[in-house]
C-alpha cells in the first residue's frame, strides 16, 4: 500500500521557495524520518485528510492541543461567534477573566494566571519571575525536556533539536546559557549535588513533569516528590512545565495525577484549543512581581486574543463538565492501543519499548526501559523511521520524530484503535520483509 503524494510533493516544493525548509516549524519538515510530508487540507474528529485525498487517523494532535479532535463543534461555534465580535483590541474583554476562571479551578495551587500566546512564551517569563522573586541567577533543567526555544533553555534540549540531532542552537552566545544547568532526568542525586554546588544561587527547577519531548517519559517513583522537596529546602521556586501535560493527563495536569505543587506552572497547547495561548500562574507572592503590580515586564500585542480565548474556554469548559468520564475513556482506549501495537511487535520480533501516561504516548524503538536522554537516544531511529512510514502510507499519522509524543483524542474510537494495530501489524511485517 502506498499513498498519494503528487500535490503535497507540489505544495512542498513551492513553499521551499520562500520559506526555509518550507515549513513554518523545522519537525514539519520530516528531515528525521523521511517521504513526503502530507499537507493537510482537513481536520475533522480523529482524521486527516491531506491534497493528494489520502485519509489518515491522526495521533499527533497538532502536537497536543486537539484533546477533543479536529474542528471540535463547541469550540468551531466559540471561535466563530467571538470573530464576528472583532477579533483584536489590544484591551481587556470579559472573555481573559472567564478562562483564567477555569484554569484556576484546574489548577488550585494557582491564585493568578497572565495569559500569552505560546508555551516558548510562557516558560521564559515563568523562569523570569523565578530570577526576580529569588533574586538568584542560575536555573537546573533536564535532559531532554524541551521548555520551548527560549536562549536560556535551548541546552540539550529535547524535541526538534533531538529529532536534528543537534544540542543547542547556533545564534545562542554561551554567556546566555552560563547559568543554565543541565541534569539528567529522573536523578535525584545528581539535583542534590547541584545545590550543593550553588548554594544560595540557584533560583528555580524548570520540569516538564511527565516529558513529553524526547517521547514520552515519566517521573519514576518519587522523582517529582523528591524535586519539590529539594526546591522546598533550598528555597528555588519548583516550575512544572505543563504546556504539554496540562488538562491532558488529568484536567488538573500532571500536578493533579501525582498530587504535587509546584510554585509556579507554566500551560498552552490544550489550553488554546487549537489556538495560540500560554499562560504561567503561580500564588500571589509570586504573581503580583508581574507587571503592572510589580517589576518583572512581560507583555504582548495578541496576549489573551478573544478568538483564543473563546476556543480555551469551549475546549476547558467541555473538559470540565465531561471530565468524569472523559479521562477514563482516555485511559482505556489508549491503553488498548499502546498494548496492541506493543504485542504486535512481539509477534514480529520487532524490539519496542512502550512508554504512556493516559493519552500521551510513544513507542520507542530499543529494549529500554526509557527513563531518561541517555535511554531514549538508544533508540534505533532509522527502525523508527520506517515505522512511521509505514504507518503514514497505511492511513496512520504519527509524529514525524522518535522524540515526541503521541496523543490520543476524545475523537478516536474502538475502530480506529482496531484499524491502526493492523496497521502496525503490517508496518512492523513489511518492515522485516
Ligand atoms: N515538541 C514541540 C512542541 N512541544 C513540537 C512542535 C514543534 O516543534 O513544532
Amino acid at each position: 500500500m502506498s499513498r498519494k503524494v503528487e500535490k503535497s510533493r507540489e505544495l512542498q516544493k513551492r513553499a521551499e521557495q520562500m520559506m526555509p525548509g518550507g515549513v513554518s516549524s523545522p519537525v514539519r519538515a520530516f528531515g528525521a524520518v523521511g517521504g513526503d510530508p502530507p499537507f493537510i487540507v482537513l481536520g475533522q474528529g480523529s482524521h486527516l485528510l491531506d491534497a493528494d485525498d489520502n485519509e489518515y487517523i491522526d495521533y499527533l494532535g497538532s502536537w497536543g492541543p486537539l484533546i477533543l479532535g479536529h474542528a471540535f463543534g463547541e469550540v468551531v461555534e466559540a471561535i466563530t461567534a467571538a470573530a464576528r465580535s472583532g477579533t483584536s483590541f489590544g484591551a481587556s474583554t470579559p472573555s481573559e477573566a472567564d478562562l483564567a476562571e477555569i484554569v484556576l479551578l484546574a489548577f488550585p495551587h494557582l491564585q493568578k494566571v497572565r495569559f500569552v500566546n505560546s508555551g516558548t512564551e510562557a516558560t521564559m517569563s515563568a523562569v523570569r519571575l523565578a530570577r526576580a522573586y529569588t533574586k538568584r541567577k542560575y536555573i537546573v533543567k533536564f535532559e531532554g525536556c524541551y521548555h520551548g526555544h527560549v536562549d536560556a533553555l535551548l541546552v540539550k534540549a529535547g524535541s526538534g533539536l533531538a529529532t536534528l540531532g543537534i544540542p543547542g542552537s547556533a545564534g545562542v552566545p554561551e554567556e546566555f546559557t552560563q547559568f543554565t544547568v543541565t541534569l539528567p532526568f529522573n536523578d535525584t542525586d545528581a539535583v542534590e549535588r547541584v545545590f550543593a554546588k550553588f548554594k544560595h544561587q540557584i533560583a528555580c527547577v524548570i520540569v516538564e513533569p511527565v516529558v513529553g519531548n524526547m517521547g514520552c517519559v515519566p517521573g519514576l517513583g518519587d522523582y517529582l516528590a523528591a524535586l519539590r522537596l529539594i526546591t522546598q529546602r533550598e528555597k528555588a521556586v519548583l516550575i512544572f512545565d505543563e504546556v504539554m501535560t496540562g488538562f491532558r493527563v488529568a484536567f488538573g495536569g500532571a500536578q493533579e495525577l501525582y498530587g504535587i505543587r509546584p510554585d509556579l506552572t507554566t500551560l498552552g497547547k490544550i489550553l488554546g484549543g487549537g489556538l495560540p495561548v500560554g499562560a504561567y500562574g503561580g500564588p500571589s507572592e509570586l504573581m503580583d512581581l508581574v507587571a503592572p503590580l510589580g517589576p518583572m515586564y512581560q507583555a504582548g500585542t495578541l496576549s489573551g486574543n478573544p478568538l483564543a480565548m473563546a476556543a480555551g474556554l469551549a475546549t476547558l469548559s467541555h473538559l470540565r463538565d465531561h471530565r468524569a468520564e472523559i479521562y477514563p475513556r482516555l485511559e482505556k482506549l489508549s491503553a488498548q492501543l499502546v498494548d496492541g501495537v506493543a504485542a504486535a511487535a512481539r509477534d514480529a520480533g520487532v524490539t519496542l519499548c512502550s512508554n504512556r501516561v493516559g493519552s500521551m504516548f510513544t513507542w520507542f524503538f530499543t529494549p529500554g526501559p526509557v527513563n531518561d536522554w541517555n535511554s531514549a537516544s538508544k533508540s534505533d531511529t532509522d527502525a523508527f523511521g520506517r515505522f512511521f512510514r509505514a504507518m503514514l502510507d497505511h492511513g496512520v499519522y504519527l509524529p514525524p520524530s522518535q522524540y515526541e509524543s503521541a496523543f490520543l483524542s476524545t475523537a478516536h474510537t474502538k475502530e480506529d484503535i482496531k484499524k491502526t494495530i493492523a496497521a502496525a501489524k503490517q508496518a512492523f511485517q513489511s518492515a522485516h520483509a
